[in-house]
This record gives C-alpha cells, structure tokens and sequence, in this order.
C-alpha cells in the first residue's frame, strides 16, 4: 500500500469564536488538504475585530513560548510555519526565535503580515484594531519569511508608501513586488489589488523560478472578509504539498473565487460573518491533491 507523507505545520493565528477568520479557517482548510495543522493561538476573541464591538481579547503571548518549548521537548519536527494575525510585538520575537531555531533547507515560512485593509477605499491607510503599533515590528519579521501575502494596504505600510488612488499598472505592481522581495522573501503573492478595468487581482512573484504573473480573481464590488486568511491556508497547503509558488497561487485564487461565490447565494449573510468556504471544499482539494503522492 502506498503510504502517504503528510507535512505538518505549525498554524500561528488568532482563534476568533465567530465571524469566520484566522484559525477557524487554516486548521480546517489545511486539514483538507492533508497537512497536520499544529494550531499556537496568538489570542482567543469572541469575533474578529472588524465591524464588531465589545469583543473580548484574551492574549496568549506568555503562553506561546510555554507551548513552543513542549513541543521542542518532544523533539516534534514540523516542515514549516505559516503566522497571521499577531497580538503583540513580543510574540513577534517569540516566533522569530522559533524561525531561527528550525530554519533548515526545506522548511517553509509563510507571513501574512496582517495589519489592515483599506477595502478598496482610497482613504488614509486603515489599520484594523489594535494594528497599528506593530508594523515596525512586522517590517523585521518579513525578513524571515520564503513567502509572504499582503493585501495591498499591507503592501503600502510595509514599503511606507500611500494607497494608490486609482487603479494600478501591471508595471508598478510587479515593481512593488519586487520591492517587497528586497526585504528577502523569494516569493511574493500581492492580494486584494485593484487594476485597470475594474479587476480584482492577486500579483505573485516567485524569484525562486523567476517568473511572475497577475492572476484575475472576477472582482465582485463588495468587500470579502476573511478572504485574506483564506487565501493564505491554501496557499501554505499547496506550497506544502508540493505544488510551487504560482500553481499554489493559482489554487488558492479558485479556492477563494469559490468561496466569493457560495458567499453570495447567502443574502442573510454579512460582512463581518464572513466568507462561506465550508460547503465545496472537500470536493475541491479531493480533486486538486492526489493523497497518495509523497508531499514535500
Ligand atoms: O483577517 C484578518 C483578521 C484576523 N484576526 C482578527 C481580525 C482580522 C481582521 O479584522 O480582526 C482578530
């Protein structure tokens, strides 16, 4: 019987009860795609932070090294790190002790660095809650990364430069990925990018290969939440099951394009509930993943 490699991977993101973000979604959408999900909460809320009041906030910096050191005791081997949402600057440097510690050929490094989203709008840069004293800290953590996949507000704060006001070039979005590589991921995937034409799209660079390409997403005019998390999951799922960088860019787009369009057969769904993954994506990787293969 062929058995099959299944890669694990250490999941850092917040764990918020409602609303569809961050680990309720990585952990079931690695799961599905045959990666073993080691979930390390940066916080617990009762919702997502947007759109919603009076969330509560448990931080579990002081946790993080406690469970990074179990599992360093038990002498578990993970084939890579995928980080999202982070509650503090600490945790920061929590993790890149981690990175540093397990960094070895082979051993993948995602970042989302999350800290906002304009959602279009050309508006001072939006941060989301409690963002906005970490990208100092977020501006060093990237350095680590093999991959990162900011929004494009995300794109615009890490570079220091403002959001654009109108749509952009295909030019400056492969200039400002190139940019966003200097800091030293050899892959960059740029979401949430509006172009000419009304178009909706993912940039991705993968210096790896040297190839580049703008992936069309069919832009629906309303704001997806969750989408970027989404995005995220598949893409460390795919990249950790062998696909490379613009194949795992071209799944995670479908995945999310799928997404976008179950959420809108949903009309008493909101914003804030964010986006409906649940009910095609068994389907979707069973026909995408061959569980059989090695892996990594
Ligand atoms: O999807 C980004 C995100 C993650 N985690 C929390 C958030 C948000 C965006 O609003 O509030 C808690």
């Amino acid at each position: 019987m062929i058995k099959s490699y299944i890669p694990r991977v250490v999941a850092v993101n917040d764990l918020s009860g409602f609303g569809r973000v961050s680990l309720t979604e990585s952990i079931p959408i690695l799961s599905a795609m045959g990666v073993e999900v080691c979930p390390l909460p940066t916080a617990i809320l009762s919702t997502h932070t947007y759109h919603f009041e009076d969330y509560t906030f448990c931080d579990l910096t002081e946790e993080m090294p406690k469970i990074l050191g179990h599992w360093q005791a038990l002498g578990i081997n993970f084939d890579g790190i995928c980080t999202g949402y982070m509650g503090s600057a600490r945790q920061i440097e929590i993790l890149t002790d981690f990175i540093k510690n397990r960094k070895r050929p082979g051993f993948l490094t995602v970042i989302d660095p999350v800290l906002g989203d304009n959602e279009l709008s050309e508006a001072e840069t939006v941060y989301y809650d409690r963002m906005n004293d970490l990208l100092c800290a977020m501006k060093n953590f990237v350095t680590l990364a093999d991959v990162i996949t900011p929004n494009l507000t995300e794109a615009c704060l890490l570079l220091d430069r403002k959001f654009p006001t109108g749509p952009m070039s295909e030019d400056e979005l492969f200039d400002m990925m190139e940019k966003l590589s200097a800091f030293g991921p050899k892959c960059v995937a740029v979401t949430s990018v509006m172009t000419g034409d009304n178009k909706m799209c993912v940039g991705v660079l993968d210096k790896t290969k040297n190839r580049r390409a703008i992936l069309d997403c069919s832009y629906v005019k309303r704001p997806f939440h969750g989408t970027g998390d989404v995005f995220a999951a598949v893409l460390t799922g795919a990249l950790l099951r062998g696909c490379d960088m613009l194949a795992a860019s071209v799944m995670a787009v479908d995945f999310v394009r799928s997404a976008i369009c179950e959420t809108m057969k949903h009309s008493d769904i909101k914003i804030e509930h964010g986006s409906v993954f649940e009910p095609g994506m068994a389907k979707f990787f069973a026909e995408r993943l061959d569980h059989t293969d090695g892996g990594r």
